[in-house]
């Protein structure tokens, strides 16, 4: 045969690239199920995201940009096989370059990353190998096709392929989940606080028209570098805390559980939140003060920065003074241990900063240091190395281009973290500023709901919010993006009245 046909040239090609990440991700379901080399790829594609792509990602899928991002991957390595394999019909050596190029890339891609072993490598070692393997030995395959004979024989061989490439993926997948994360979770049980929060009013909030104060766990808002959720067990998680101390400290899940638990309800904020945005929920926290977990440890007079990193390498600054005035470390929400998405077992939670500077979800490693000494993970990709929440305030009813009859109510949040929230008025057609009536406060750490009836006549109106903090500061109507320390501006909402 002079050269393969294209079709039989991309399958080859195709197939050859499943084959390489089915064998990498199989291995690393043995080895340590954050080398597979599908996980490394994307995870090193998140790292190197310029910071404005990144945020266009949040806000278009918000969660779901692993979706988008998995999506995105297996377009371009179907893309890939394509090319190796159209690059080859005469000769199976492109493709061979090609594919021990990317294995190559592979390996480098595990090794950069901070949270896998060493053993891990051999992840990406697998997938380089059976890659050019594969390439070659279908290549040859095809290439000798000269009746139909031969061409059932190849599409035989063709379909047994994909078949092991099917067993070794899944069989990739259920190894790496064979960490029972769920099975501890639900081992720890309920927990109780020695000192539990107040309860919630009933009037803190005027739900259907505002969300419920409290946000149940499982709609939560949820924003991580994570690609695959960090399975890690109770009984297997130790926190180090170093640096500038007087004595390092290293603490198990079981030292945490048996001190005196507190409970505070506190809304936690996405600096990525946009004007008008749902990156923010209120939880009861349970755990413990970090305070008296760090007068044992001695924190150094010189130390500003709280650096903390997480299973899954990502790491947080967060000022020492937030820390030891309100700082918690956290194993549980409203009653249950954290979810594994929250943080399972353990999180920082500190009031009045933006999660990326503060609530360090599956915590590991806390070291006490300068700001001026280390930058964590968001610094250098554009965002700001201090994070305080900016007062804001959101319309939650009606919603944009409803139509309402009668009397119109407006309803929505306010927060102020740390301050609380004063006075919440609303405007219609930039009229008259009209105060809302404030739902009952909780405390000064969480969101505040409010609502204003308004006589408005039949037809298109919009209307506008502005909150006042406990501080005496009204939030600015200037408009900022959430790059690099949060966005700021007055919500709006068009609707018609009939
Ligand atoms: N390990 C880890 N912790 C993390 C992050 C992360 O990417 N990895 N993101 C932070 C950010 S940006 C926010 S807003 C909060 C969100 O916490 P949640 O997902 O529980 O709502 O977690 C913080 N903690
Ligand atoms: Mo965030």
């Amino acid at each position: 045969m002079e050269q393969l046909s294209k079709g039989r040239a991309s399958l080859v090609g195709v197939v050859s690239v499943a084959g390489a990440l089915a064998a990498g991700h199989l291995v690393a379901g043995v080895l340590d199920a954050n080398a597979s080399p599908i996980l490394a790829v994307g995870k090193t594609a998140i790292d190197l995201t310029p910071g404005p792509v990144k945020d266009w990602a949040v806000a278009t899928f918000y969660t779901y940009d692993k979706l988008a991002l998995f999506t995105g991957m297996a377009l371009v390595l179907v893309g890939i096989g394509v090319a190796a394999g159209l690059l080859s019909r005469r000769s199976p050596l492109p493709g061979t370059i090609i594919a021990a190029a990317i294995g190559v890339l592979g390996i480098v891609a595990v090794m950069v990353r901070p949270d896998v072993g060493q053993l891990a490598v051999l992840a990406p070692v697998a997938s380089l190998l059976v890659g050019v393997g594969l390439f070659r030995f279908l290549h040859r395959r095809a290439y000798e096709i000269e009746d139909d004979e031969d061409r059932r024989r190849f599409m035989k061989v063709s379909a047994g392929v994909v078949l092991g490439i099917g067993v070794a993926g899944g069989g990739g997948q259920l190894l790496a989940n064979r960490v029972d994360v769920e099975g501890s979770r639900t081992a720890v049980g309920d927990l109780k606080a020695a000192t539990p929060a107040p309860p919630i009013p009933k009037n803190a909030d005027f739900a259907p028209s505002t969300p419920r104060f409290i946000t149940s766990n499982r709609d939560f808002y949820r924003i991580d570098t994570a690609l695959s959720v960090p399975k890690m067990r109770a009984e297997d998680w130790v926190l180090k805390i170093h640096g500038a101390v007087d004595k390092e400290l290293t603490l198990s899940y079981e030292d945490i559980r048996s001190r005196p638990l507190i409970e505070r309800t506190v809304t936690l904020t996405c600096v990525s939140n946009e004007v008008g945005g749902d990156l923010i929920s209120t939880s009861t926290f349970i755990g413990v003060p970090l305070r008296d977990i760090l007068a044992d440890a001695g924190v150094k007079p010189g130390a500003d920065q709280l650096f903390s990193t997480s299973v899954d390498g990502f790491t947080c600054g967060t000022p020492v003074a937030d820390i030891m005035d309100r700082g918690m470390l956290a194993i549980g929400m409203n009653g249950e241990p954290l979810p594994v998405e929250h943080g399972f077992p353990a999180r920082m939670v500190v009031p009045g900063l933006y999660g990326y500077v503060s609530a360090t979800k599956w915590v590991v490693d806390m070291k006490f240091n300068k700001f001026s000494d280390e930058q964590a993970y968001w610094v250098p990709r554009g965002w700001a190395q201090k994070g305080p929440i900016k007062t804001e305030s959101r319309i939650d009813s009606p919603k944009g281009f409803d139509t309402v009859t009668g009397k119109v109510t407006v309803a929505g949040t306010a927060w102020a973290q740390t301050k609380g929230i004063a006075k919440v008025e609303v405007r219609a057609d930039g009229g008259e500023w009209i105060e809302a009536q404030l739902a009952d406060e909780v405390n000064l750490d969480t969101w505040r709901m409010w609502k204003a009836e308004l006589d408005l006549k039949p037809g298109d109106h919009t209307v506008e919010c502005r909150a006042t903090d406990r501080s005496g500061y009204t939030q600015t109507d200037t408009r900022a993006d959430p790059a690099p320390d949060g966005a700021s501006g007055w919500h709006s909402m068009q609707f018609s009245v009939r």
